[in-house]
């Protein structure tokens, strides 16, 4: 009776919670054919008579069977592109197929992940996070926003991927052979980022700004010092492609004012060499509400305009070089703001109102601006830029930076509607917007050198609040057009409700017909996508296996370590163990594992399987540690076996009909019993 009594006030609850959460949301407008509008004969392609009974049966619609056409991939076939969406405040990346929408892998970057293993066993991968650590302070979180495929001439090559920690101020390289995490890098100047990661057309650098300022160098200073010491950093993180790592040696920072430096784009084709960064405090706030002051949200809002940062990446690369023009500061090279301006390094130029996204046209000639209160995308020409730098004609900022004239650079705006964000292009001409407070998306055509050509076509509802947008291989010089995912905030209704906490999630809307259509919804389940970037699938080479048994995937070379069948051991040196082990279906070997309380262990295993999917996991309990040991693979970690007592370890992937039975047993003798 009692448990009846808890079950139904549990109900009640539950219920309760569900009507709570739904009595708070924004009622939608309809955007969609309402779902009783029912198939006739003839529609959708002359659909034979069963299927025609399941379409009225579910109450879709001609469109939504289209939809469901275009997005369909049967078991077993594969999809056309991997998107890598930012999987925001959990830390990773999430790789999905395109058109279908399948969630393939969260790849874990910033945060440990026990499945792929990722993140324990003290080296290894815990020494990839530890790369990210602030001082002494271990960073086990991260707010992954900007993905970045590497390009070669202007084209994703399908071989890295880079991502930042707006966070912590920290860029993340994957390997896209293995699709894992190699290297976290800390910028030492900073300890917030947005504008990040872009690359160049050939990735030479991973290029980074600071979001909110902080005194150069990253020193305590009271806030009332915000004009004279606080500033803002554009970092260039030198990439060694070969080594697959960012060379902290090589890279160098621009010291830039503290604006709030926001998103940027590398130019490309005619514009390569520079970059574009918004900024979105030139009036340089500093809150205070509690002290009268105005709060951030209208400080920050005051001017009409703010300021895009233009600069010459590839002379400040030179400028880097040169004896005396750079300060060292925590190790990293720095142009001083004087040293840029007088090299013709930085330029500024206005850009309305709360600037969000700047993007470089496919073309390389133009930039779109989209100001989060303007309801305009404003369109930058590079060769007028350049010419007004050519020209001289400039005033300056309070810190002496050029600041060209708004007329002199600007092209064209095109008004879209409210809250414009972030510009993706497709192959056709075409941009795209999105609009945050419309909820739409906007497509527009670009003019060339004609401001009457740029013109809005059509706008499209998204479900809701949309951030960022994805159109297939966007960010290059030959975009695909095709798809346009849109990663959305808020799905209100989308979806069966989880409250209070609803999934974020991505939107897929067909832009390859005369008219934009959503064809799918998809669920995030995990933090909030802010960017992803969209790769045709065969520009992806990833390893069935690794390329020989005993592989470390952290230097993606043979291991020292290895260990081969009738070579499994624990070597004892002193209070030192050193275990080499193997697995393979269905054992663990060794299987019995004798330690001494206090003992340092270092334990190597090698999957010697070479079967692709053939991985084995490893969980020792009670000593935090989760290994994921793909084929071929030889994992390494430490612990000192500071409890006695007796201990399972075992694989966690069911490998094979024995796999219940691959374990073994690890023994830590008392002292007394020594
Ligand atoms: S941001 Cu999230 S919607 Cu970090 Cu690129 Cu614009
Ligand atoms: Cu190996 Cu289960």
């Amino acid at each position: 009776m009692k448990r009846l009594i808890s079950i139904l006030l549990l109900a009640a609850l539950a219920l309760g919670l569900l009507a709570a959460c739904s009595d708070e949301e924004p009622t939608p407008e309809p955007t969609q054919a309402p779902a009783n509008v029912q198939v006739q004969a003839g529609e959708a392609g002359g659909l034979p008579a069963d299927l025609l009974a399941v379409a009225n049966e579910r109450g879709l619609t001609p469109q939504d069977i289209r939809a469901a056409l275009k997005t369909y991939v049967p078991s077993g076939k594969m999809d056309e592109y991997y998107l890598f969406s930012s999987g925001g405040q959990s830390g990773n990346v999430v790789v999905i197929g395109v058109p279908s929408m399948r969630i393939l892998k969260n790849i874990a970057v910033f945060t440990p992940e026990a499945w792929q293993g990722y993140g324990y066993g003290d080296i290894g991968t815990e020494e990839v996070l530890d790369g990210g650590n602030v001082d002494d302070t271990k960073i086990r979180m991260g707010d992954t926003h900007h993905p970045a495929l590497s390009e070669t001439n202007g084209d994703y090559d399908g071989q890295f991927l880079f991502i930042n920690d707006k966070a912590s101020a920290r860029v993340a390289v994957i390997d896209l052979r293995d699709f894992e995490t190699k290297q976290i890098v800390k910028d030492p100047n900073l300890i917030s980022n947005h504008g990040s990661s872009f690359v160049p057309p050939n990735t030479e650098y991973v290029i980074q700004t600071s979001q909110y300022a902080t005194p150069l160098g990253w020193e305590y200073a009271p806030i009332s010092e915000y004009k004279e010491k606080y500033r803002g950093l554009a970092t260039m993180y030198k990439f060694d492609r070969e080594k697959g790592r960012i060379d902290m040696d090589n890279s160098f920072s621009i010291e830039l004012p503290p604006y709030w430096q926001d998103l940027c784009d590398a130019g490309k084709l005619g514009s390569d060499g520079w970059a574009f960064c918004n900024s979105f405090n030139s009036e340089m706030a500093t809150g205070g509400i509690e002290q009268g002051n105005p709060p951030f949200e209208a400080g920050v809002s005051q001017r009409d305009t703010d300021y895009m940062h233009i600069f010459n990446w590839k002379k400040a690369a030179e400028i880097a070089e040169q004896p005396g023009k750079t300060e060292v500061i925590n190790g990293m090279r720095v142009i001083r703001i004087p040293t840029a301006v007088e090299e013709g390094i930085l330029f500024l130029a206005p850009e309305p109102k709360s600037p969000h996204g700047v993007d470089v046209t496919p073309d390389g000639k133009y930039l779109t601006v989209a100001g989060k209160l303007d309801p305009h995308v404003t369109i930058y020409s590079f060769d007028k830029i350049q010419k007004a730098i050519a020209d001289k004609k400039w005033t300056t900022d309070e810190f002496g930076i050029p600041v060209l004239n708004f007329d002199d650079v600007m092209l064209a705006q095109v008004e879209l509607g409210l809250g414009p964000l972030h510009t993706q292009y497709d192959d056709k001409g075409n941009g795209y917007t999105s609009l945050f407070l419309d909820s739409a998306v906007a497509k527009w055509t670009l003019g060339g050198e004609d401001p009457a050509g740029y013109k809005l076509v059509e706008k499209l509802p998204v479900q809701y609040n949309i951030g960022h947008i994805s159109s297939a291989e966007g960010g290059t010089v030959s975009p695909d057009g095709k798809y346009l995912v849109a990663l959305n905030k808020w799905p209100v209704d989308r979806f069966l409700p989880t409250c209070p906490l609803k999934p974020q999630n991505e939107q897929l809307p067909d832009i390859g017909s005369d008219q934009m259509n959503i064809i799918y919804d998809m669920p995030m389940g995990i933090g909030e996508p802010h960017y992803a970037q969209m790769i045709k699938a065969d520009k992806i080479k990833a390893w069935e296996t690794y390329p020989e048994v005993g592989w470390d995937p952290i230097t993606q070379s043979p291991s020292e370590f290895k260990t081969m069948p009738g070579q499994e051991r624990i070597e004892r040196d002193g209070n030192n163990v050193e275990i080499f082990m193997t697995s393979i279906r269905s054992h663990l070997t060794p299987e019995h594992v004798t330690l001494n309380k206090g003992d340092n262990v270092t334990w190597h295993i090698t999957n010697i399987e070479t079967a692709p999917d053939a991985t084995h996991g490893f969980d020792l309990g009670g000593q935090n540690l989760s290994l994921s040991i793909e084929p071929g693979e030889t994992a390494t970690f430490k612990f000192v076996a500071n409890n006695d007592g007796t201990y399972a370890y075992y694989c966690t992937e069911f490998c094979s009909a024995l796999h219940l039975e691959m374990m073994g047993y690890m023994m830590v003798a008392p002292a007394a019993a020594q």
